[in-house]
């Protein structure tokens, strides 16, 4: 039915539609955009607007999942410029180089501005809301009728505002398959430490002696706080190790870089433990006392000798004996730090047991709730609807289609989901319809052709945007949302040492005045859905209910946007939260589903040999952008041009035998996928790896700054497939062939 045919999109450049050709569709004339200026005096209007006012509003930044708290400054209507809220654990103060940046998506002229609908030959038209509206509706409601709930899916960026507005127009409907991006991201670090600690910690960074970061960049994976943290813990003294295959932006500044063979680090982890049960460095009281399964995991220990590890990471077994000594005399004021996506988020075959390995020596330091350690915070009360007033849907008990949870599935994996197992569905016809929400599935999962071609086979793909992304290229509707700058959102909290409240209010007036807000369209959704009855609530409503337990009207929060609550100190013994309460070592869970109840060695699938000409592909992030997203920013991309940051890393030494030096073009090819990209020659590589950011490669034509950056997307690379234990991606599961051009 759909006739964007993405065998149009070739080698990394779309040639099936173009931006021109794409506003004729639409019906915006670039001469329209000149005319009506003539005799208008620009002096007179820069005089009388150079005196207005600059007025802030509270916000929270749209750029990355930390949303961090800000202030937009606002002058004639217009975003001057964005600060750090001081009031906010995320920002104390401060933003990161892509809030500033992030102002070009508001007023980006490549903005999605009216709701669209894809015509018969693969093109969109602009359509009113009533109209797209209403046959959403109608098909939604007849794919429910014929296929059932298991056949659709909603995907979002996963925020507090989800919950009370696509989440329960899920669940009203009976649609139980829910996803956010985290099987791209940190499913296996999730699964791996809830087994075990039975959830994550957040380390106490500014009060570490000894950090072991294995692939944590804060350089370049930024959250502002935790960059403050760490630059206390610099200031302090603490002995900082980076173990990355490339000295990233953390390593730049650590006592030490350990270059390491990529998606070996469980090997490195088995054998520090072996060392510390060994030599008995570990806290006796605490296995005691709070730990089930030790005898078990450390008999299993034996093999793991340094000099095996040594083999298998390419580090020194006098290292790693080194480090593993030097962590136990710190802890408990020491860590491995449990990472977020980089080392074992989701990116190998191993990759859950890795996070789960990583969880075990941190128990045998027996720093959980320690001082400079791994610390469980609590989170600040919030209240939330009334049940009788609001009554909420119940949840349904249909099947999710994408397996997670499921016993005949993929019984460990979190709620989150895997959508990536979606598009496999889709291409069987089991999923027939679905709705996402400011995610971009099809270009941030491994193997863009199994991922579009899978959301282009359903019956009905709604996409709510901001900016054509590649999700959105294969939807039946895109629905343009207002930008941050433009809505109000439901209050979110977070824990950590002070909790916090925070909230998006609306800073300027909406800039396209067809575009709405997301909890807008929701409610009118639900409507047209005749569910509404689970809607008859407003946003202050939500928003008021949240702040019940605190002296502050809605009317007073919205003046203030953020602000840090008290939190009740961790507990100082440890309570884990999980089925047997202590920390697990051994996971009788893990046992009942199939998976080794306690940890051993797993290779990568790729395996860790390389031969002469092949190298490990690994991506990771930069401070410049967030993901793919930011890519179409003019202000960003125009660092990356200046800086040449898109350019993929190699070793010196293998370059040099090549006959490659830096700046040179090159050919990239994997099993599935070849393209060209420009290379830079560094010592700061481990000599089987190459390296590049994340955030380039976008396929759409529409993004026109983007467009205009030559580079790869490394999940192009990266063929469709599933961990064996949790079934995320896996992201630096590839091998490369490097040829000079
Ligand atoms: N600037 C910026 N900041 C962000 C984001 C963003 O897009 N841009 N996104 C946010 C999100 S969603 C996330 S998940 C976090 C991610 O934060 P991180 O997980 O810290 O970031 P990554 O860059 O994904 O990975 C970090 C490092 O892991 C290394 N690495 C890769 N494979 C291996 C391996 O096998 N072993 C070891 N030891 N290291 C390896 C990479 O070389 C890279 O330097 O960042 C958050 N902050
Ligand atoms: N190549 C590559 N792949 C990756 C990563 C990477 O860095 N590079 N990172 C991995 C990680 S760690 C993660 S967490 C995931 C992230 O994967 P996603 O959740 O897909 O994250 P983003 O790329 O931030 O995509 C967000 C989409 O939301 C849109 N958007 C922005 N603001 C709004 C808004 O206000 N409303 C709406 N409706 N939409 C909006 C953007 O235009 C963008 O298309 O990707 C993973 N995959
Ligand atoms: S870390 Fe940077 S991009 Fe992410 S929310 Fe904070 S300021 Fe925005
Ligand atoms: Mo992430």
């Amino acid at each position: 039915m759909k006739v964007i045919n993405l065998s149009n999109i070739k080698g990394g450049k779309a040639v099936g539609i173009n931006r021109r050709q794409f506003l004729k569709a639409t019906g915006i004339s670039l001469g329209a955009v000149g005319a009506g200026l003539s005799g208008f005096d620009f002096d007179a209007w820069a005089e009388e607007h150079e005196k207005a006012e600059v007025e802030i509003s509270p916000s929270l930044c749209n750029v990355c999942a930390s949303h961090c708290g800000m202030w937009i400054h606002v002058k004639n209507d217009r975003v001057w410029k964005v600060t750090g809220h001081e009031d906010n654990d995320r920002s104390l103060g401060r933003l990161c180089p892509r809030a500033h940046g992030g102002i070009d998506w508001v007023y980006d002229p490549d903005r999605i501005d009216q709701p669209l609908k894809k015509t018969e030959d693969g093109n969109f038209e602009p359509v009113s809301w009533d109209e797209a509206l209403d046959d959403i509706a109608d098909r939604l409601q007849q794919i429910l009728d014929e296929e059932g709930p298991e056949s659709v899916f909603y995907a979002h960026n996963p925020r507090r505002t989800g919950v009370f507005y696509g989440n329960r127009l899920m669940h009203s409907l009976g649609v139980n398959t829910i996803c956010t991006h985290n099987a791209a991201c940190n499913t296996a670090r999730t699964v791996g430490f809830n087994a075990t600690m039975g959830g994550v910690p957040t380390p106490d960074l500014a009060n570490s002696e000894y950090m072991l970061l294995l692939g944590r960049n804060y350089g370049g994976g930024i959250r502002t706080n935790q960059l403050k943290g760490l630059q206390e813990a610099v200031r302090k003294g603490a002995e900082i190790i980076c173990v990355d295959p490339r000295q990233n932006d953390t390593a730049t500044i650590a006592d030490e870089w350990i270059p390491i063979r990529p998606g070996s680090d469980m090997a490195l982890v088995l054998a520090m433990s072996k060392i510390i049960v060994d030599e008995e460095l570990y806290d006796e009281e605490f296995i005691e006392e709070y730990t089930y399964g030790f005898e078990e995991f450390a008999e299993n220990l034996d093999e793991y000798t340094p000099e095996w590890a040594e083999l298998l990471t390419d580090i020194p077994a006098e290292d790693i004996e080194r480090m593993a000594r030097d962590l136990a005399e710190a802890a408990p004021a020491a860590f491995v730090h449990p990472n977020w996506r980089g080392a074992f988020g989701c990116n190998y075959e191993n990759s859950t047991e890795t996070a789960r390995a990583v969880s075990c020596l941190n128990a045998l330091l027996g720093n959980a709730n320690a001082e400079g350690g791994l610390r469980f915070y609590h989170g600040p009360d919030t209240g939330s609807l009334d049940e009788d007033e609001y009554p909420a849907p119940p949840v349904p008990d249909t099947r999710r289609a994408d397996g997670a949870g499921e016993d005949d599935g993929f019984p460990l994996a979190t709620s989150h989901g895997l959508p990536h197992l979606l598009a496999e569905k889709m291409l069987e016809g089991e999923v027939n319809a679905g709705i996402v929400r400011h995610h971009n599935p099809v270009r941030n999962f491994p193997d863009y052709d199994h991922m579009s071609s899978g959301f282009d086979a359903l019956d009905l793909l709604v996409v709510f945007e901001t900016q054509m992304s590649e999700t959105a290229l294969v939807a039946d509707y895109v629905l343009p949302e207002c930008s941050f700058a433009e809505r109000e959102e439901v209050i979110e909290s977070r824990g950590g040492k002070q909790g916090t409240l925070a909230m998006r209010t609306q800073a300027i007036s909406k800039i396209h005045p067809e575009t709405r807000s997301y909890d807008d369209i929701i409610v009118d959704l639900a409507e047209r859905l005749e569910v509404d009855e689970y809607f008859q609530f407003s946003l202050d409503d939500v928003n008021r209910a949240i702040l019940e337990p605190y002296d502050i009207s809605l009317e007073e929060f919205k003046q203030k946007g953020s602000m840090m609550v008290d939190v009740p100190e961790p507990d100082e013994a440890p309570v884990f939260n999980t089925e047997t309460g202590k920390f697990q070592f051994y996971s009788d869970e893990f046992e009942r589903h199939g998976a080794p109840p306690v940890v051993s060695w797993i290779s990568p699938d790729t395996g860790l040999d390389v031969e002469d000409n092949q190298f490990r592909l690994v991506q990771g992030k930069e401070a410049i952008h967030s993901h793919t997203a930011t890519a179409n920013t003019p202000q960003l991309a125009q660092i990356t041009k200046d800086y040449n940051t898109n350019r993929l890393w190699i070793n010196a030494e293998r370059a040099s035998e090549m006959g490659i030096s830096d700046g040179d073009e090159v050919k990239i090819s994997s099993e599935i996928f070849s393209d060209r990209c420009n290379v830079k020659v560094t010592e700061r590589i481990h000599p089987e790896t190459v390296y590049v950011h994340g955030g380039y490669g976008n396929r759409t034509p529409f993004y026109s700054t983007a467009q205009k950056i030559d580079s790869i997307n490394p999940n192009d690379f990266v063929k469709y497939q599933k961990e064996s234990i949790v079934g995320h991606a896996m992201i630096n599961e590839v091998m490369v062939e490097i040829e000079k051009v």
